[in-house]
């Protein structure tokens, strides 16, 4: 069984729940640059991608399962529907998808019903969605860093981003002034690899459904 996920906050966070499962996983990927990493288990290995990559490796097979955050899950199930099962809310790598603005910017004032907005993200099918279902218009102006930048040079009204500790965004005058969804990591499984080889899959799902629920 292949199990992908990326470095950083996800798999140092994946890391206790399979220990949990009674997995050690003997290299750090920072520190290795492997990108295929063996586990204690004979039948699992790891296999290390960039985190907005981990639903495309699954859904085409090349990983059974993968680890990622709720954001890139919304965004691919958007551009490519089916494949994917996701059953388990792991309860990691938590922070919250929110609409930020420059420190003063009447954010009320600009969101009235039928106004027009220009909102710079990474998570274009979650932005529309958020501000359709509030009647307003937006200009989707679509980045992949950096959106803190956006605001500040006049690029766009206002950003949709991630928000966890508020750091980034006080670090750079700006504010959040609301919440579009609470965001964690769910664990993904490819659908056909669960039909065909469901007998091995379900341990490791099972084991991933205990650990997370000691996480809420
Ligand atoms: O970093 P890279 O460009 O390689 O890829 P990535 O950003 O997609 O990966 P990574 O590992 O940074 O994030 C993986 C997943 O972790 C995301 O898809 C989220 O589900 C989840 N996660 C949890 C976060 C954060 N918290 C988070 N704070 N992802 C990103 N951030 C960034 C945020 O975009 C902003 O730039 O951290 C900054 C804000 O943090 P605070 O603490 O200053 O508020
Ligand atoms: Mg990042």
């Amino acid at each position: 069984m292949t199990l992908a996920l990326s470095k950083g906050r996800i798999f140092e966070e994946t890391m206790p729940l399979l220990a949990e499962a009674g997995i050690e996983v003997p290299e750090n990927p920072e520190s290795s640059r492997k990108l295929i990493l063996p586990t204690s288990d004979p039948g699992l290995r790891l296999i290390i991608v960039r985190a907005s990559d981990v639903p495309t490796y699954v859904q085409y097979g090349a990983a059974d399962l993968g680890i990622a955050g709720k954001d890139v899950l919304i965004e691919h199930a958007k551009e490519h529907p089916g494949g994917l099962y996701q059953p388990i809310d792991l309860n990691i790598a938590k922070c919250r998808l929110a609409v930020a603005v420059r420190n003063g910017f009447d954010y009320d004032a600009a969101v009235h019903q039928g106004a027009r907005l220009r909102v710079a993200t990474k998570y274009v099918h979650s932005a529309r969605e958020h501000f359709a279902s509030k009647g307003v218009y937006v200009d989707i102006i679509k980045l992949y860093g950096s959106m803190e930048l956006a605001p500040l040079i006049g690029l766009a009204d206002c950003i949709v981003d991630l928000v966890s500790t508020g750091g980034t965004l006080r670090a750079n005058d700006l504010v959040a002034v609301e919440d579009v969804m609470p965001i964690s990591s769910r664990l993904i499984v490819n659908q056909a690899a669960l039909k065909t080889r469901g007998d091995r899959l379900q341990p490791l799902l099972d084991a991933f459904a205990r650990a997370a629920s000691r996480n809420v």
